[in-house]
């Protein structure tokens, strides 16, 4: 603990102050092949489009290599052709594809726009005895998101963060400079302006948007800088462009999306395979239980302990008989003890990091002294894979991987000293150099492992640190947060940044990690956690358990009605995954992404949109019953009530315990299914539909596969596109098959039209029923409940045929 002696005046040492100097001035350029090069005279800058909208700008302090190789994080690109380069007495002026970059002879600071003449910032670069800094512009309006996973709002300015991988255990608090993730990706955002500058760096790379008022520096200690600046126009379109660079999350298996189960640990077989019971007993819907550390003998990965799990294969036959997978724990850290295999071999074939002398690194963790494997070799990366035979044998398809930052408990970093060497793959370089990036290649390692084990199942990873790119081979969750209501809220701010930094798939800790929950903060928890793409329940040793039932009936109640909410949400929601395999799009967003120009929402980030239909909103306190809810324009339903609303005000949401503020934009189309134990049992064959009218024509597009194989990729798959229309008396419903790729029956769907602004008379060739119960018996029917204001229309949809849907009054 800290007193605050700790700011005693005297005691406060003044930062030693840097010099920085301009890298310039211009010394001249040359055109080669497929790029240019600006020589000035401390630094070269290497310019390169990776498609018409965005350019790499590599920055080298002189005497290095002036062409750096990106970091793995990147995805392979072949650089554009067709660069103009103009001279002019103060300035270059350098054109290709829609990017333009205006150089200042004497400094070489530049700044860059669009064909279109759309500024996307002013930089100036500089450097010192020790770092390369580059300053960029922030226009008085700006707000800057992004930055993956950090503490604080959504807006990051006035922050400053350094991006080193850290396992803090500490509580999470507004001011926390590093954590888990590293992702040094700025989306600038103006009412009329957004664009992105990524920093592919995956040693320290510090971000200060605090220091001044009008502008932010980017510093990194490697004597190189690589920038990449990213144009729209639009707020989704950066986004997207961002994903051409480091990749879009594979469709995960559909068994991942289901509501999940953890604790550090539940300790034995027995445990288990009751809390599974527990779960099919209570009727609470759920797919995984997760292992901990101590399911290992000895903490040694790729065991069992074998008092703990006697027989796990066993365990895992009686778990897939009740619809339950297993995702153990996998740590980097591997047990130096002789005859431990995974250790012995890799020390025989040189699979660890080494210190520069040539020795095996070795650093405290869970298992004692451990080593390292060095993730960084792809042969070693294939070895670690491949290892996961084990796990793969008893059924198991997902894997956890913590600690990976990596957490070092012994050493004065905490992590790998800087002086480590990473060999990778002949390349080497230092840990300090690549710290960044260890997690995000050990991912990479036991998803593509995986892979090739499953033959042809889809692999789930769920990974604590992770780089840019991590999106590309595992789930993100935000380490451990505790059982505090600020964490709930704070759980909102960093999933809707880490989303709009690629990492579609996250979530954080449902009901906290450390701490003990009260029954009221897990009812309110389990509400949100349902929203959020990854829906893990998970608590730590020697704190209150958890699980749904802990509590009171009523909790029990309310944490039931919304994990099964989640379940017959699911093809929404899987259809949300599959348009983020393809756009790089978050799945749960902050509001400003969808609403770009309205300055409303430009700080919200205790409510946020799932998809862009469905407006979540919070309640994130004790006690607390009401909270303001904004709506952007549109109209908007309250869930629960109905209650229209005009959007683009504040409204006050009445909210007792069981009830979470929900509203459903008026053109929404929001398929359902029946509700189901755990995903296995999904069946789509009969889907419930419901519209939201009010005159908007809108659009939705159904994705469904076999939730598990990558057949998938080769074409087996639906997509149904469902759209509406309403206009005078005349309510219009189009569904049809865009792509009819799984075999497959007849569909049955019930349509529930809500909020039809006229009452209707007919619907083309479907004959109308007396009452509601005719509609479970027939094929085809239509129904019309006054009160309510509902339309209930039940129709076949067989494959490649299209149903059209004429409803009038
Ligand atoms: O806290 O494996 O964040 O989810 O339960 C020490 C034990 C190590 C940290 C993870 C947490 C997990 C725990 N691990």
């Amino acid at each position: 603990m800290q007193t605050s002696e700790k700011i005693h005046p005297d005691q406060i040492e003044s930062e030693s102050i840097s010099i920085y100097r301009d890298i310039g001035p211009y010394k001249g350029y040359e055109c080669r092949d497929k790029y240019v090069v600006i020589y000035g005279e401390h630094a070269n800058l290497t310019v390169k489009l990776v498609t018409p909208g965005i350019v790499r700008i590599s920055v080298s302090l002189k005497g290095r290599d002036a062409e750096l190789e990106p970091s793995k994080a990147l995805l392979p690109y072949e650089p554009l052709e067709g660069w103009n380069v103009i001279e002019r007495n103060n300035g270059l002026e350098i054109t290709g594809g829609n990017i333009v970059l205006v150089v200042d002879i004497a400094t070489l600071s530049f700044y860059v726009k669009t064909g279109q003449g759309t500024l996307c910032g002013s930089y100036k670069l500089s450097f010192s005895d020790t770092a390369v800094r580059c300053q960029g512009s922030m226009d008085d309006e700006a707000m800057i998101y992004g930055l993956g996973e950090t503490t604080g709002y959504l807006n990051k300015r006035g922050e400053r963060y350094t991006m080193w991988n850290s396992d803090v255990f500490d509580p999470h608090v507004s001011d926390m400079e590093s954590l888990y993730q590293s992702i040094p990706l700025l989306i600038h955002h103006a009412s009329d302006n957004t664009f992105g500058l990524f920093i592919d760096n995956p040693g320290r790379t510090v971000v200060d948007l605090r220091e001044a008022l009008d502008s932010y520096f980017i510093e990194t200690a490697s004597g190189e800088m690589d920038l990449y600046f990213i144009t729209g126009p639009g707020f989704k379109d950066v986004v997207t462009n961002y994903s051409i660079l480091t990749g879009k999350m594979p469709l995960p298996p559909l068994w991942s999306l289901g509501y999940q189960q953890s604790r550090f640990s539940y300790m034995n077989q027995e445990e288990v395979i009751q809390l599974a019971h527990n779960f099919r007993s209570k009727g609470i819907p759920c797919d995984v239980i997760y292992l901990d550390i101590h399911y290992m003998d000895d903490y040694k990965v790729f065991t069992f302990d074998k008092d703990r799990f006697p027989d796990p294969a066993a365990m895992m036959s009686e778990l897939k008989e009740l619809g339950f997978r297993i995702v153990p724990v996998v740590d980097p850290g591997v047990k130096v003890q002789d005859g431990y295999e995974v250790y012995e071999q890799g020390v025989e074939e040189g699979r660890f990091c080494q210190t520069p002398d040539g020795k095996e690194y070795v650093g405290a963790v869970w298992p004692g002294p451990s080593v390292f494997p060095d993730f960084t070799d792809e042969v070693t990366r294939e070895w670690w894979g491949a290892l996961h035979q084990f796990y793969v044998d008893y059924g198991i398809s997902g894997i956890w991987n913590d600690m990976n930052e990596p957490s070092v408990f012994n050493s004065p970093t905490k992590t790998m000293d800087d002086n480590v060497i990473h060999r990778n793959d002949g390349n080497p370089k230092t840990h300090g150099e690549m710290h960044n990036i260890y997690s995000l290649l050990m991912s990479q390692a036991t998803y593509e492992g995986m892979e090739k084990l499953l033959q042809g199942e889809r692999p789930f990873v769920l990974t604590r640190a992770g780089y840019a790119g991590i999106q590309r081979y595992a789930t993100v969750w935000t380490g451990d947060n505790r059982s505090y209501w600020d964490h709930m809220r704070l759980s909102m701010s960093m999933g809707l940044n880490l989303g709009l930094s690629g990492v579609a798939f996250c979530g954080a800790d449902i009901g906290g990690f450390m701490h003990h929950a009260s029954g009221e903060l897990l009812a309110r928890w389990t509400q949100l956690g349902v929203f959020t793409p990854f829906c893990r329940n998970h608590s730590a040793v020697d704190t209150r358990n958890q699980e749904p039932w802990t509590f009171n009936d009523e909790v029990e109640e309310i944490c039931q009605k919304y994990i099964e909410f989640r379940y017959r949400m699911l093809p929404y929601l899987y259809s949300l995954f599959y348009e983020s395999t393809c756009t790089g799009l978050p799945i749960m967003r902050p509001l400003v992404l969808e609403y770009p120009k309205d300055r409303n929402t430009y700080h919200l980030s205790d409510q946020f949109l799932l998809g862009k239909d469905l407006l979540v909103a919070p309640i994130y306190e004790p006690g607390k019953q009401h909270r303001v809810v904004y709506l952007p324009e549109g109209i908007w339903f309250d869930y629960w009530t109905g209650t229209r609303y005009e959007g683009g005000a504040h409204i006050i949401a009445h909210a007792p315990l069981d009830v979470l503020p929900l509203y459903i934009r008026a053109g929404a189309i929001l398929p359902q299914t029946q509700l189901m134990q755990h995903t296995g049992q999904a069946i789509w064959q009969e889907l419930d539909i419901h519209l939201y009218t009010q005159g908007v024509t809108s659009a939705f597009t159904l994705y469904e596969d076999d939730g598990l194989s990558d057949r998938y990729a080769q074409g087996a798959y639906n997509l149904i596109q469902i759209s509406t229309e309403e206009n005078d008396r005349r309510y219009t419903i189009s569904a049809a098959y865009e792509v009819c790729g799984l075999q497959q029956d007849d569909k049955s769907i019930l349509f529930t039209v809500h909020h039809l602004s006229f009452i209707p008379k007919s619907v083309n060739l479907i004959s109308e029923v007396p009452e509601m119960k005719h509609l479970e018996e027939q094929s085809f029917g239509w129904y019309y409940d006054k009160q309510d204001n509902q339309l209930y229309i039940k129709t076949q949809l067989a494959g490649l045929q299209e149903v059209e849907i004429i409803v009038e009054g």
